[in-house]
């Protein structure tokens, strides 16, 4: 299968004006040619900065947004505004979002929905926790937050949506998931979505790792069969990003 590898860059509430466009100025320096697709995603505060200064390919991804196109939703971002201020990506089902900001398997599938209806293409996480897994329900996790998506978008939905599987244990926290244990749940992840929504959606999804990546573990990972890219936290706000961005090349 042919998939373009896919490396995101996931700012969370870090950065400042001058940061932001000193990361910007490195990334439009790296000479990035396209084979991998780079997403970055600012806080929405500076995510206009970073459309106007980013060279493509490169794109820019907002890290959430709500359901509905206007209205009364004060501290809400619109898929429609996103359109509008042409950002491409929306990150949906952040851990961080689920865990503290009351995101429920349902409220983001909801916005997966809104956001694909806007034309916006979605990073859409899942993950399980420490506990989840040493319990050894991590499929069942997994499969649980993937399945209020799968009830709530069509089969054709999916060619926008970049899936990340984001185990909770490992983000931010150094503790990378060796290459082995990310290519198992991505090959799970798969066949999944070839037995609940299609063959072809299994083959063409790129299913990208998140948690602890950084420039020394990413090649490795990379080389995996179902590791089709990254999600980056931590390490995209310094200068190995690039060296993440080129990991598969
Ligand atoms: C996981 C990841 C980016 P980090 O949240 O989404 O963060 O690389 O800092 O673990």
């Amino acid at each position: 299968p042919n998939r373009k590898f896919f490396v995101g860059g996931n700012f969370k509430m870090n950065g400042t004006v001058d940061m932001i466009s000193e990361l910007i100025n490195h990334l439009n320096k790296a000479g990035l040619d396209g084979k991998t697709e780079v997403v970055v995603a600012p806080p929405s505060i500076y995510l206009l900065q970073v459309k106007e200064k980013l060279t493509p390919p490169a794109q820019v991804a907002a890290q959430n947004c709500y359901t509905a196109d206007s209205g009364a939703y004060t501290g809400e971002i619109s898929p429609s505004q996103l359109v509008d201020a042409n950002i491409e990506w929306v990150i949906l089902g952040h851990s961080e979002r689920r865990s503290m900001f009351g995101d429920t398997d349902k409220f983001v599938a909801d916005k997966t929905k809104a956001a694909l209806a806007n034309g916006l293409k979605v990073i859409l996480c899942v993950g399980e926790t420490k506990e989840e897994r040493e319990k050894d329900i991590t499929m069942e996790v997994n499969e649980r937050q993937l399945e209020a998506v799968a009830r709530t978008i069509e089969e054709k939905d999916w060619e926008h949506i970049v899936l990340a599987y984001e185990p909770v244990w490992a983000i931010g926290t150094g503790l990378v998931a060796s290459p082995e244990q990310a290519q198992e749940v991505h090959a799970d992840l798969r066949q999944w979505l070839g037995q609940r929504v299609s063959q072809k959606v299994a083959d063409s999804i790129r299913i990208i790792y998140g948690g602890s990546v950084n420039g020394k573990n990413c090649k490795e990972l990379a080389q995996q069969p179902d590791i089709d890219g990254f999600l980056v936290g931590g390490a995209s706000l310094k200068p190995e990003f690039v060296d993440i961005c080129k990991s598969a090349d």
